[in-house]
């Protein structure tokens, strides 16, 4: 599922299944997230999550195959992603997301929820929830909203087409764009940078931002809306048109029930 390395304090964990264009299953959430706990163990002071050199797919987001088919909301709070979402924020040291290719779904928020990224010029980010009528949750939306401007959020969500990444490094959602026979040398020198730094001040303050970042007030009546509009979605004819279209690799027919 994947593969993961340590040279000194910066530790590499890279995404290897390339059959299902590295998404984002079960499987590989527990090995990325063990990896974590190990790099924590291991005092790494700066990580990368990348994907082999030259994929073509960096990630295909959430896995599919493992989404309920309606009636169960499909990203609920013990969901393979939102696991990984909270490992990242809640890892100690800076994760780099090193870029290239495309990133699709569910893996956009993951690398939105990286410290930083780099990406290759060519690499795209497609938010896909309305593609397959799913019900983002609130804390996922948070993730685009604290990395974008709304304007750009929702247009990633609800044209759910690929944006290339120097359209997004120049509204600075991506930190920098490298050439992909450059790219690893000037992330690698970032990571090196960072974990020469002191690791007890990059900790706290990665948690502090993560507490600033997150620190939104809703009431219980506003939650509970939500959570019900919410159900409305996945209990949708639509939602399971959705799941079923890309099991059946054909383009869903959306009918607004
Ligand atoms: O048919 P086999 O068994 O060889 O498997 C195929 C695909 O079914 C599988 N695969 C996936 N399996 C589970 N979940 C996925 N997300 C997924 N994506 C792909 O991988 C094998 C090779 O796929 P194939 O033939 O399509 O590869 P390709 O190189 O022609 O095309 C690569 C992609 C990424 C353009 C294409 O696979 C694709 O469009 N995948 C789905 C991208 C997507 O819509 N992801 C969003 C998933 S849902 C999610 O993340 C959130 C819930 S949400 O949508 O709310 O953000």
């Amino acid at each position: 599922m994947i593969t993961t390395h340590i040279d000194g304090a910066v530790g590499t964990i890279t995404l290897n299944h390339e059959a299902k264009r590295n998404a984002l299953s079960e499987r590989l959430v527990d090995a990325v997230i063990a990896a974590l706990a190990e790099f924590t163990r291991q005092e790494v002071r700066c990580a990368v999550l990348r994907a082999a050199s030259g994929v073509k797919v960096w990630s295909a987001g959430h896995d599919v195959s493992e989404l309920p088919e309606g009636g169960l909301d499909p990203l609920g709070w013990r969901d393979p992603l939102r696991h990984l979402i909270r490992e990242l924020e809640n890892f100690p040291a800076p994760i780099i997301a090193l870029i290239e290719g495309s990133v699709w779904g569910g893996a956009c928020e993951t690398v939105l929820a990286c410290d930083l990224i780099v990406a290759t010029p060519e690499a795209s980010f497609a938010a896909t929830p309305a593609k397959h009528s799913v019900p983002y949750n609130v804390s996922g939306l948070l993730t685009f909203l604290n990395a974008a401007h709304i304007h750009i959020a929702k247009e990633m969500l609800f044209t759910a087409q690929p944006i290339p990444a120097s359209r997004l490094e120049r509204m600075g959602i991506i930190n920098h764009v490298a050439a992909a026979g450059e790219i690893d040398a000037f992330t690698y020198d970032m990571a090196r940078t960072i974990a020469g730094n002191a690791p007890l001040s990059i900790s706290v303050m990665k948690e502090q931002l993560r507490i600033l970042a997150g620190a939104h007030t809703m009431s219980p009546q506003d939650f509970e809306r939500i959570q019900g509009l919410r159900r409305v979605v996945y209990n949708s004819q639509d939602y399971s048109e959705g799941i079923r279209a890309f099991k059946e690799k054909r383009k869903p027919r959306f009918e607004g029930r």
